[in-house]
């Protein structure tokens, strides 16, 4: 992580636990908004007006928060609007880095090496992790948003006046829901099975699976339509499809989450198969980069050996 804007050189993959063992995230600091007219959104200042090739998202695709502003940029149909540069698949002693994986390439603006550069550019004194995924503004050259959760509601909207679209994956008419579901979400599902995996007591452990079971079991009752919400794919969908997509060849072994996979629950694992079939999803779940860059989590894996993916996830993903 950062110092003060130097890079520490021992660095963890595996970020704060508190007293009892549990694993801790850091909170995201670039909380900026892209809008319509570069008006303030809810947090940050204004200035970030949407337009053409003025903004590029850097991500890792092994990682499910940077995942879900993929799979957003790809369904409002954003991919000419936004440029996407994608980093290594492992973290390195000086995390996230540029280029030498197939399909990775350099930082083409700046020529950094690593995703902290990206992050001491924005601020020369910023201390904190250096994480995926970051929305840069090439014309003003600063960061704008660091927080998947902003990013992926921003391109719901901002953009709709260049690219309409069908698509509204925060409906008014699913908004108290959605804010209801996403905290609970994030906390038992998604970053549940961090909370597992990164466990450093038994205490932790046990109480991370029993939260991330308890709500497969809520998600399988909820699924009554095709969708979290019935008929209509919200952002909820994305953020439990990043997480779900992960679970049984990884979660499940790597990070011990092993009560049940997701094809033991019938209609999750239909609602699975169903949202990794809509056009553009299925391009932004690359298993082996997944499994590359779980599976040498040292901490985790300390011999790197990789695992290969189970049968049914790799038939789920043709
Ligand atoms: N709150 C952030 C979390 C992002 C995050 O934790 N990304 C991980 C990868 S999945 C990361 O970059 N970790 C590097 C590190 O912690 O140093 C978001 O949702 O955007």
């Amino acid at each position: 992580m950062l110092v003060d804007g130097k890079w520490m050189e021992n660095w963890q993959p595996v970020q704060k636990a508190d007293e009892q063992g549990r694993f801790v995230r850091q909170v995201s600091s670039f909380r900026n908004w892209i809008t319509a007219d570069g008006r303030a959104g809810p947090t940050g200042e204004g200035g970030f007006e949407a337009e053409p090739g003025r903004y590029r998202l850097y991500v890792a695709l092994i990682c499910p928060w940077a995942s879900r502003t993929l799979i957003a940029r790809k369904l409002k149909g954003l991919e000419d609007m936004i440029e996407v540069i994608v980093v290594n698949p492992t973290l390195t002693d000086q995390g996230w880095s540029f280029g030498g994986f197939p399909g990775a390439v350099e930082d083409p603006m700046f020529g950094a090496r690593y995703v902290h550069e990206l992050y001491t550019r924005a601020d020369p004194k910023f201390t904190g992790r250096a994480t995926v995924p970051v929305l840069w503004d090439m014309k003003r050259n600063v960061m704008v948003n660091n927080e998947s959760a902003d990013i992926l509601r921003m391109l719901d909207t901002a953009f709709e006046h260049l690219v309409p679209s069908e698509i509204r994956l925060y409906p008014k008419a699913y908004a108290a829901e959605i804010d209801a579901l996403n905290p609970r979400l994030y906390n038992l599902l998604n970053n549940g099975v961090y909370k597992a995996g990164f466990a450093t007591t038994q205490a932790a452990y046990d109480e991370a699976m029993d939260g991330i079971f308890a709500m497969l079991d809520e998600l399988e009752e909820l699924l009554t339509g095709d969708f979290l919400f019935g008929d209509t794919l919200t952002e909820t969908d994305i953020r439990a499809f990043v997480t779900l997509i992960r679970f049984d060849a990884v979660y499940h072994g790597l990070f011990k989450t092993n009560r049940r996979e997701i094809r033991d629950y019938p209609r999750l694992w239909a609602y699975l198969a169903l949202i990794a079939q809509i056009p553009g999803v299925r391009e932004t779940v690359d298993m082996d980069r997944i499994l590359h860059g779980y599976y040498s989590i040292k901490a985790l894996n300390p011999l790197g050996v990789v695992s290969k993916a189970p049968a049914h996830i790799a038939t789920l993903l043709g």
